[in-house]
């Protein structure tokens, strides 16, 4: 079967409350002498995977057929995209700069070089000169232990991940509805559900076989209604009951809207609001004047559809509503996710088997660097502003409570690159992620990434378009090379073994961490080393102590019955040996002043709520109805730049391609870059498929040949995953050129899907 042609495969249809039929799918390209158990890591969805190993190489994949999350699925990624492990441009030794070039060297030399400059600056400046910025594509295991480097053995709040480029909103949502990050949902809950919403979340390109279960539920018995929100036509649009085609940007306006029509329809669970809820009445007066007809002018959809969508979501109680980075990287991205939530929180649609919310990630590990405070909060969801969440993290480390950096939020990303730019942040650490590639305003992230103050350090397993600006480059082992756990979107925690050995030098990432470590000497405050493990597996009990009571709870866990039983949703304790399938189905909200991880922010200026002010907000700890009213997008298209620049992904690539433009199937797949115009821009500008444009904004240009879609007008839509590896003469098809320097007020995610634009037209 040809998977580049037919992603999804065949249907297997099935009805409402039916098991998901089992179908493995596999890739090998060699008899394999060993399979060993893993998960995907091209995005969040978790597959169960095994690594087929022959002579102690890669050669091949397959689904688990035990996989609560895949049923034995994979996706054109998975199936081709391990093949980068054995790519013969990995890195294998470490790089220094000498006299401006990169050249080969020693670990010691690496390392001495990285530590020497850490320590100096640390002495002479102090922590405040450093900075961290991490990934969601590593391991639990090296998340924690980042986090404990950074916040106790170095005492920086200069730690973050790309998750703030990814799912900083979904945290962000979820907190101010629940009290705290946490995933209500399950993948189970499409097997039950009678109504799917998914808000900009192009699930069949992003989540292939969460569509593929989509699809199969579409195609049985009781099939549930499609409601899908985004300015594309998508595969999900195109098997839509009601699609809404918003302008980018506006999705607040139309949640507004759906929330008014569902409250002019009475369709309000009053017992669950009344006995779950609190900020109900403030909600309902923030879109009593939020119409149709209003949005619709906003919106630029009919006004008739938003009621067709309002009168599903009215007539059914099995709501499970998705969002991703049409809400979370677009124009009022908390605000969005919050309104979202509302909806649930209103019909009463939630902790109920397919009622619920996926507020989804999107890299595989994300879930990770949230939990373990490699993002911009401390580990297991504890509130920086809450004095006994800190003094738990100084126990448990045995530092003082001053070591630990809570004088204010945990600095976000955008922030760290702003200190690198103004010259505070002198060190900068990144691992596993590719910025020169997929942060906004590369001309500016260039720029910086150049300063001659600026030590960069970069750890990857390629020379990415970030790693020519290190002044060290770290060769990592990754997935399949090392041992670790990872965490999907539904909570599905799974244990990933090493199948091969990295190649030459390289070093799985946990033991590079631990060795700057022990060559840091980082001390506990009885003068002990403040690390106190020394591989995966006790770095796992380590944080299986720091998450105890926490909603995150791993406790009931260990690496022996990860292996044996497979996968296992957090929280896994004692009181839930076998993990939880959906939080709140009891209506336990995490959301007390004394447990909550956030005391809150205002949706519309992202200011923090005051502890005495969410005390008297919610004082017993209920799920909250947050409204917000509908503010314009602050990048508005002008005469210059008439047209919004949506950017985003392909099914056959994984974001800055490391890993898929190095699988031969994949990067034939789409080789390069396009720009999605609509029919009506297509004839405004005078062009047509294939013709060859610059899309210019304020801040670049890209070059890049047409593909007229059923992409709304005013949006032309470019995938950002076109960097220069494998195109040294091109400087001119990354997406993010074009893109702005601007954040949510809330979630500090920055704002890719917006920016002003301009189409010209080349040959
Ligand atoms: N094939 C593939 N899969 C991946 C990845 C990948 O790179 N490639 N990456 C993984 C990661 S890290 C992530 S974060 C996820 C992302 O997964 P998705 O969020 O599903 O993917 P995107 O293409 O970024 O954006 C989704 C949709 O948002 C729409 N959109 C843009 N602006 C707006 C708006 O204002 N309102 C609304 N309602 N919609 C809007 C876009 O048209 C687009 O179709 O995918 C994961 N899976
Ligand atoms: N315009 C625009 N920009 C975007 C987005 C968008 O939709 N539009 N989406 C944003 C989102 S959601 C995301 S998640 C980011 C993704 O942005 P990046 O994180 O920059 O993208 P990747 O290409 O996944 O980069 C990961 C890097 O880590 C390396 N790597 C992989 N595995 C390992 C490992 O085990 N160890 C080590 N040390 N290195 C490893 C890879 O080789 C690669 O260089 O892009 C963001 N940027
Ligand atoms: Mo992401």
């Amino acid at each position: 079967m040809d998977r580049i042609a037919d992603p999804w495969g065949p249907r297997t249809p099935y009805g409402r409350g039916e098991r998901w039929p089992v179908r493995v799918d596999e890739h090998v390209t060699d008899e394999a002498d060993a399979w060993v158990p893993t998960a995907s890591i091209l995005h969040s969805n978790g597959d169960g995977i095994d690594v087929a190993v022959r002579d102690g190489r890669m050669v091949g994949v397959r689904g688990r057929a035990d996989s609560r999350v895949n049923h034995g699925r994979l996706g054109p990624k998975d199936l081709f995209g391990w093949q980068a492990n054995n790519s013969r441009d990995r890195l294998t030794t470490p790089l220094i700069r000498r006299d401006g070039e990169l050249v080969e060297c020693d670990w010691d030399t690496a390392m001495d070089a990285m530590v020497a400059r850490s320590r100096q600056l640390l002495d002479e400046v102090g922590p405040s000169a450093l900075g961290l910025y991490t990934s969601g594509q590593l391991f639990l295991e090296e998340y924690y232990t980042l986090a404990v480097i950074a916040r106790a053995g170095l005492g920086t709040n200069h730690l973050d991940g790309n998750t703030r480029l990814c799912t900083a909103t979904a945290a962000e949502a979820l907190k101010e509805s629940f009290g705290c990050d946490g995933q209500p949902g399950s993948y189970t809950d499409v097997d039950h559900t009678d109504v799917l919403l998914l808000v900009g979340h192009n699930v069949a390109a992003t989540q292939v076989t969460l569509w593929a279960r989509m699809l199969d539920r579409l195609a049985g018995p009781h099939p549930p209604k499609l409601i899908v929100i985004d300015p594309r036509r998508t595969p999900p649009a195109e098997h839509a009951d009601v699609h809404l085609a918003p302008r980018s940007g506006t999705n607040v306006a139309l949640l507004n809207a759906i929330l008014h029509e569902l409250i002019a329809r009475d369709a309000v669970d009053r017992a669950f609001v009344d006995a779950r809820t609190v900020g109900f009445e403030q909600m309902a007066e923030i879109v009593a004047p939020c119409t149709p007809e209003w949005a619709a002018e906003i919106c630029g959809v009919e006004a008739s559809a938003i009621r067709a969508a309002a009168d599903i979501l009215a007539g059914h109680d099995r709501i499970l509503s998705t969002c991703l980075q049409g809400v979370y990287q677009s124009h009022q991205a908390t605000a969005a996710g919050v309104q979202v939530n509302n909806i649930n929180l209103l019909r009463g649609a939630l902790g109920r088997p397919g009622a619920g919310v996926l507020q989804m990630n999107g890299q595989p590990t994300a879930e990770n660097t949230r939990e373990c405070g490699a993002n911009g909060d401390l580990p297991a969801f504890r509130n920086w502003a809450n004095d006994d969440h800190v003094a738990e993290l100084a126990e448990l480390w045995k530092v003082d409570v001053a070591t630990i950096p809570h004088f204010g939020p945990p600095t976000h990303a955008m922030q760290i690159f702003r200190y690198a730019e103004q010259g505070s942040i002198r060190w900068l650490w990144i691992t596993a992620t590719n910025p020169a590639v997929s942060l906004p305003d590369l001309a500016r992230i260039r720029r910086i990434l150049a300063r001659e103050d600026l030590f960069v350090v970069v750890q990857d397993l390629f020379l990415t378009e970030t790693a020519e600006f290190a002044d060290v480059v770290l060769p990592a082992g990754t997935w399949g090379e090392k041992e670790g756990t990872f965490t999907n979107a539904d909570r599905t925690v799974h244990h990933s073994d090493k199948a091969v050995e990295p190649p030459g030098q390289a070093r799985g990432d946990l033991d590079i961490m631990l060795d700057y470590a022990r060559r840091m000497d980082f001390r506990d405050r009885d003068g002990a080393p403040l690390i106190k493990w020394h591989d995966a597996e006790s770095a796992f009990r380590a944080w299986q102590a720091c998450s105890a009571g926490r909603p995150c709870d791993y406790t009931g866990l260990s690496y022996e019955k990860l292996r044996a039983g497979g996968e296992t949703q957090w929280p896994c304790n004692e009181r839930y040996p076998d993990g939880r399938e959906r939080l709140y189905d009891e209506g336990d909200f995490w959301a007390a002043a004394d447990i909550a991880e956030t005391y809150g922010k205002d949706l519309l200026t992202g200011v923090d709520v005051e502890e005495s002010d969410y005390r008297a907000f919610n004082p017993e700890g209920r799920a909250m109805f947050k409204g917000a009213e509908y503010l314009p997008p602050a990048d508005a298209p002008d005469d210059e730049f008439p047209l919004r620049l949506n950017t985003g992904r392909s099914l056959y690539h994984f974001h800055t391609r490391t890993k898929t433009g190095r699988a031969p199937e994949l990067a034939a797949a789409a080789p390069d870059v396009w720009v999605e115009v609509s029919a009506d821009d297509a004839r405004a500008y005078g062009v047509g498929e294939g013709d060859v444009v610059d899309v210019i904004s304020a801040r670049g240009r890209v070059r890049a040949p047409v593909r007229v879609t059923g992409i709304r007008e005013g949006v032309v839509f470019i995938p950002f995953h076109y960097g220069y590896w494998d195109a040294p003469d091109r400087d001119d098809r990354a997406a993010n050129e074009l893109t702005i320097t601007a954040w949510d007020a809330c979630s500090k995610q920055p704002i890719f899907k917006t920016s002003a634009c301009r189409l010209e037209r080349v040959a």
